[in-house]
This record gives C-alpha cells, structure tokens and sequence, in this order.
C-alpha cells in the first residue's frame, strides 16, 4: 500500500477541507482501477482497504455535510438578511472614508459655473439614437458617427459617448427664457462611455461638462472668453490656452481648445507633450437651433464640452487617467 499512500494522503487533506470533488476525482478513481491489475491473492485485501478509505473520506466530509444542511440563504436579499451579526464585514466610518476626487471636483467645476449664472443639470446615462447623434446634426449613415465609439443595446438604446446627448432637450424646454429677454445659460456634469482604446489620458467610463449659452448676439468671442475665465478660476492661475479649428456636426465653427500641460504630465519635449487637448466647443449649429424650435436668425450660442478627468489630472499632476476607476485606497487617500 505505501507507494499509494502520497495521493491517499492528499485526497484526505482535501476531503478534511470539505473539497466534495474528492469523492469523484480522477485520482480516486484511478485507485479503485488499481484493484483490477491486482494479483489475485492481493485483490481482496487491497479492494476492502480502497472500500475503508473510500468511507474514511466521507467521513471525513460528514461535518461539513451538517453545515450544508442549514437553511438556503437568499442570494437577491440584502447583504445583512444572510449575515450574522458578529461576521458583518466592518464599515468604513466617516472619519476613515472620504469623498471620492471627482466628486468634489465636479462640485468644484459647478460652484465655478453657477456663480457665473449658469444652471446646473445632470446628464442621463442611458439614451437614444435620436439624442445621441440627430438632433445634434449627424444625419444617419453620417462618417462622423464613427468618432465616437458608442456602446448600444441591442435593442438601439445608448450609452451616451457625449454630454451633448442633454442639448436639444435644454433648448427645447428652456427657449421660453429667450422670449422672456432672457438667456439660455445651462452646464451639464454627466458620466459618458466610449470604447476606447485604454491608455494614461483615455478611459472607456468618463465625466465631461456640457456648457451651452443662448441669446441674442452671442459671438465666439464670449466663449473664448467664457472658458478663459473659467480655466483662470478652476486652476487658480493664467494657464496659457492655444485654440484650433476641429469639426463637430453640432456647432459651426467648431474650436479644440487646448492647455498647457505641467511639465510633470510631459512624457518629453515634443510640442504635442506641451498641450493637453481638453475641450471641444464652437458656435451652435443653426440647424441645432432650429430643431429646438429657436430661430437662428435671431438667436445665436456657443457650447462646449470637456473631460473632467484630464482637468482634474491637470491641476493635481496625476499621471494616469486610470488611478479614478482603480478603487485603490492609496490613491484616494490623497485626497482627504
Ligand atoms: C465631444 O465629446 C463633444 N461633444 C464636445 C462638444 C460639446 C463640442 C459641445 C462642441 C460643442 P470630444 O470627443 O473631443 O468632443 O470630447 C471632449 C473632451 O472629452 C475632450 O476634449 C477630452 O477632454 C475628453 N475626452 C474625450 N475622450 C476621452 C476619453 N476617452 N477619456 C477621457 N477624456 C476624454
């Protein structure tokens, strides 16, 4: 028996664990096999010691057999229903926890905007085709659809890859601020998803913030000079800006607006490390307008949209865009 005693012993190990594939394993098996190519005058003895040990391993099994007869819990209940008192994992207590960075950065962005009279409204993060792409002037089958790389359910929902899926439905609903000599003046914090390629400035889950303006007389001029204002304010100091055309179906003309990166978020010297593209935006397309039900003839806006993470990135030197969506304690600590 001893040249079989190294796998007996490990089959005992498991069953003492409570591992019930024992009983059916193939190294079990294979010693029941055994008893087979046995000589005759062994079989016996051999098969009655396999018979011994197969009833030692259930027994062995047996206390855990007991536990597995309490009642069934309820996997869809909530965590405490199914949990004694003394085995609840602990809580984190307020004092240890703290607010997540993008949270309070958000908060941040939207004190900024409201103290300069803009409304605050929060994006969905389910939406349509009709919200994602027509309304803001991509018509079906347009090429620039494919830009933004946009999770769909099969049955045509969207995840949004945009805050600009919130546009017409803040012009249509508000344009009766404009008849009453009023502008529409709305940002939109939301969670946007894309299929991106991963890498330290792209994420698949992001936030932007939406920024629209409507009146009468609106030039680009005033978004130049409202996002200026805003970046003087966010960072607390004049970071130097560059602004170059780009293409977005939604607004005519269309602007990239780019920051100075701090030399920390420089992989090198090269003049594309310097700038961080930060902000798409233009003047709104009149067909936009139109679609709200506002005349472009007599109103004109501008919008914008930016990535929240690459601002926060930005004014706290984080180097991947990543850490956000890690959950790692030793990243968010830093921000207590
Ligand atoms: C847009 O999403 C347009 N909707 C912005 C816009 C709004 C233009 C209104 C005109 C008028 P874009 O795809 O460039 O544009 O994204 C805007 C910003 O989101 C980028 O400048 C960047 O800061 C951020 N961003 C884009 N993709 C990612 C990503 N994968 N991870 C993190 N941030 C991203």
């Amino acid at each position: 028996m001893h040249q079989y005693e190294n796998v007996m012993n490990e089959l005992r190990g498991r069953a003492s664990e409570g591992d019930r594939s024992v009983m059916k394993s193939v190294e079990l098996k294979s010693l029941f096999e055994e008893i087979k190519l046995m000589p005759a005058d062994k079989k016996a003895a051999f098969g009655k010691a396999m018979n011994d040990f197969r009833q030692e391993l259930e027994s062995l099994l047996g206390e855990e057999k007991q536990e597995d007869n309490r009642p069934p819990i309820d996997v869809t209940a909530p965590w405490d229903v199914n949990t004694s008192y003394a085995s609840r994992p602990q809580v984190t207590t307020s004092l240890e926890g703290s607010i997540h960075p993008l949270t309070a950065e958000i908060d941040r962005i939207i004190d900024i905007f409201a103290r300069m009279g803009f409304y605050v409204l929060e994006s969905r993060q389910i939406d349509n085709d009709y919200n994602m792409f027509e309304v803001l002037n991509f018509p079906e089958g347009h090429p620039a659809r494919d830009d933004y790389d946009t999770f769909m359910t099969e049955e045509g929902l969207v995840a949004p890859a945009h805050t600009s899926t919130m546009q017409n439905r803040i012009l249509s609903q508000n344009k009766h601020l404009l008849d009453e000599g009023q502008p529409i003046a709305f940002v939109v914090p939301g969670r946007v998803f894309r299929n991106e390629d991963l890498d330290a400035t792209h994420e698949h889950t992001f936030h932007q913030v939406e920024g629209l303006y409507v009146s009468k007389g609106v030039h680009a001029g005033m978004l130049v000079a409202t996002l200026k204002t805003y970046i003087k304010e966010y960072f607390a100091e004049d970071l130097q800006v560059k602004l170059q055309p780009f293409y977005f179906p939604f607004t005519e003309p269309s602007f990239e607006m780019a920051v100075e990166r701090p030399e920390i978020l420089r992989r090198d010297d090269s003049e594309e490390q310097r700038w961080l593209e930060l902000v798409g935006c233009g003047m709104i397309n009149p067909n936009v307008l139109k679609m709200a039900g506002i005349d472009p003839n007599v109103y004109t806006g501008f919008a914008w949209g930016f990535g929240v993470e690459r601002m926060v990135m930005m004014r706290n030197s984080i180097e991947d865009i990543r850490h956000f969506n890690s959950g790692k304690l030793e990243f968010l600590r830093q921000f207590k």
